[in-house]
């Protein structure tokens, strides 16, 4: 196993955990205003996948987004920023959680509108195509979102035109507070690609080097121009639909040990990983990782509040 690729595997699942976990404990304080959706469980996704990508390659994700966002080399600072509403944070603070974006780092960011992501990342895809980059693009989005027209509509194009895309659907068994079988005609979203014939993979969201080891196929397969990949990631959302949510649609066994299923724990566990990065220094990265989101959180905290006229920046055109 290659230890650099495992240590920045578990070093990102340990800064997502922490940043989420900060966000949540700041947003309970009442320092975070709008609606936060956290991925904690979801870990592995976002790490396996985005560390199979190049810097140029691009990313668009949905309202569940710090993981991607933050994997995909995004700044702790600015995104605290954004989160506490401070005009240095991504989107002068006016946007918060959903609306992070970085496109020096090929986020082309979070996004409110379900679905919504595959449609950006269609037209980021479609520009590669056609100025003959080496790049590739991904969608993340939910089974909730794979459902919509957008998805089905970008899934066909992205096969007719053989798109250098690949589609990301983290299943987490909710969509809001439905669960999946009241929502989804099928047994897996994996299984929707053969409709538009391209492959559909079914890979473990718990596990990070399942995650790499398909995402890097689905990469390659778009870099060699044989078009889209879809791969669900069956995983588990820990926390409501949005912090505040009551889980009441939640079996209590699920609302009460939410942590059962945890990448991180899972990373330990396999003999390989945690050969290759014992548990001395698995506990360095997690430090290291409390540490930088310790100084994102700390910094964001220092700035002052944008100013009320800031709100009449940027809405009118001299
Ligand atoms: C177009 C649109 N329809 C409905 C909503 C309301 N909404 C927000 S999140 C969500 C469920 C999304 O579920 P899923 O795609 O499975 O993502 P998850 O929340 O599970 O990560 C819905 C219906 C929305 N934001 N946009």
């Amino acid at each position: 196993m290659n230890i650099l690729l495992a240590e920045r595997l578990y070093r990102t699942m340990c800064e997502i955990r922490e940043f989420e976990l900060a966000a949540a404990h700041y947003y309970k304080e009442g320092e975070l205003p709008g609606f936060i959706h956290l991925s904690l469980g979801q870990e592995a996704c976002a790490a396996g996948s985005c560390a199979a990508l190049d810097p140029d390659d691009y990313i668009a994700s949905n309202h569940r987004g710090h993981g991607h966002c933050l994997a995909k080399g995004a700044s702790p600072r600015l995104m605290m920023a954004e989160l506490f509403a401070r005009a240095e944070g991504y989107g002068k603070g006016r946007g918060g959680s959903m609306h992070i974006a970085d496109i020096s780092k090929g986020v082309l960011g979070a996004n409110g509108i379900v679905g919504q992501s595959a449609g950006l990342a269609l037209g980021a895809a479609l520009s590669i195509q056609v100025r003959k980059q080496q790049a590739c693009a991904v969608a993340f989005f939910g089974e909730g979102a794979s459902s919509t027209g957008i998805v089905h509509e970008a899934m066909n194009m992205a096969a007719i035109w053989r798109l250098p895309l690949v589609f990301f659907c983290e299943s987490n068994n909710y969509a809001e507070l439905s669960p999946y079988a009241a929502h989804v005609s099928v047994d897996s979203i994996s299984s929707r690609a053969a409709g538009y014939g391209f492959p559909g993979v079914e890979v473990d969201g718990e596990d990070v080097f399942a995650v790499h080891d398909a995402m890097q196929k689905a990469v390659a397969r778009a870099r060699d121009g044989a078009g889209p990949t879809l791969i669900e990631a069956k995983a588990s959302r820990w926390r409501g639909h949005y912090e505040g949510d009551p889980q009441t649609y939640k079996s209590p066994q699920e609302r009460e040990d939410p942590g059962r299923f945890d990448p991180l724990v899972r990373f330990g566990r396999d003999a390989a990983a945690s050969s290759t990065v014992p548990a001395e220094r698995r506990k360095e990265i997690a430090i290291e990782a409390k540490s930088l989101i310790d100084d994102a959180v700390a910094w964001a905290r220092s700035l002052p509040s944008p100013s009320l006229n800031a709100i009449f920046q940027d809405v009118y055109q001299d």
